[in-house]
């Protein structure tokens, strides 16, 4: 609240849903799904639906081009004025398609100054990217960080596509954690409020992500969300871990609970689709597709 942080930094998360659990029963957010690809591979990722890094997996969002993005964020700004935040969420990586993010939200910052620009990114492409981040004063970013050790990392990612070419095994993990702990320590730098998203894999990262927190801590992150991994079989079997199991309720409460004292921790994610429009845990996206919108002109 006001009373626990400087002015600043609570101006920036007084009205954003996910960065203040108090905002968001007042205040929504909404994902405009314009960044399709993606530069790595997750094991939990089903590349059919929305990047599970941030999203519920199982959901296939309608993909639009940045002048389409553009178009809704102005219609249903209009229709709800409670909605404070744009992010850019998939359904890939927002930063492995940075002329469609960075198009949408240069657009947004010049039609749209009073809207607040978040996006979410694997960090890979994240150092690269800071100074256009700035640029269009998009002050909030979620990285997605589910290890700070490459071995485990090993576990999660079979393979990144990184300097033209693929790399694979603990070479792989050790690059990205790189670039994410890099990338971290420079929005922090930057002033920009970083949130970090980890997805609780049991048997794989679980004890672990007490250290993620502790590091991600260090580095100057505002808020650290650990989000269960969601396995269900008809969402078909997830690349690279077949029987794999999301965590029971109790042990992803374990896990936060053990980070407690650390990085400050969010328990209010709804784990939103690429496209989510409204409240948390309140989806209107079926009000603003795109034949709506038109309809709405
Ligand atoms: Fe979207 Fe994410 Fe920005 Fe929020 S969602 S890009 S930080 S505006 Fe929020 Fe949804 Fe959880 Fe994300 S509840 S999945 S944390
Ligand atoms: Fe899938 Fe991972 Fe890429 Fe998200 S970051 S689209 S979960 S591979």
């Amino acid at each position: 609240g006001p009373d626990d942080m400087p002015a600043e930094i609570w101006d920036k998360v007084k009205n954003h849903p996910c960065y203040s659990e108090e905002a968001h029963h007042h205040y929504a957010r909404m994902h405009v799904a314009v960044a399709p690809a993606c530069n790595i591979q997750c094991n939990y990722c089903n590349r059919k639906y929305d990047c599970s890094n941030e999203s519920r997996p199982g959901v296939v969002s309608q993909k639009l081009t940045p002048e389409q993005a553009v178009k809704k964020v102005l219609a249903v700004a209009s229709e709800i004025p409670q909605m404070t935040v744009l992010g850019i969420a998939g359904p890939g990586d927002s930063l492995a398609n940075p002329k469609k993010t960075f198009d949408t939200m240069r657009m947004l910052h010049e039609q749209a100054p009073d809207i607040k620009l978040c996006l979410s990114t694997n960090g890979l492409a994240l150092p690269d990217q800071v100074d256009e981040i700035c640029k269009y004063n998009i002050d909030h970013v979620t990285i997605t960080i589910n290890m700070v050790d490459p071995e485990v990392g090993a576990k999660i990612y079979p393979w990144i596509f990184w300097d033209h070419r693929r790399v694979t095994g603990v070479e792989a993990a050790r690059i990205l954690h790189e670039r994410q702990m890099l990338g971290l320590e420079m929005l922090t730098a930057r002033g920009v409020l970083t949130k970090i998203n980890s997805v609780l894999i049991p048997g794989i990262n679980d004890e672990h992500l007490i250290e993620v927190n502790r590091e991600v801590k260090k580095r100057g992150a505002f808020l650290h969300n650990i989000m269960p991994l969601i396995s269900e079989a008809e969402h078909g079997t997830v690349f690279g871990l077949t029987g794999q199991r999301g965590p029971t309720a109790q042990e992803l409460k374990a896990v936060q609970d053990a980070c407690m004292g650390g990085a400050n921790l969010m328990r209010h994610c709804r784990q939103c689709r690429a496209d989510a429009v409204g409240l948390l845990g309140e989806d209107r996206s079926e009000e603003f597709t795109l034949d709506k919108i038109e309809e709405m002109e």
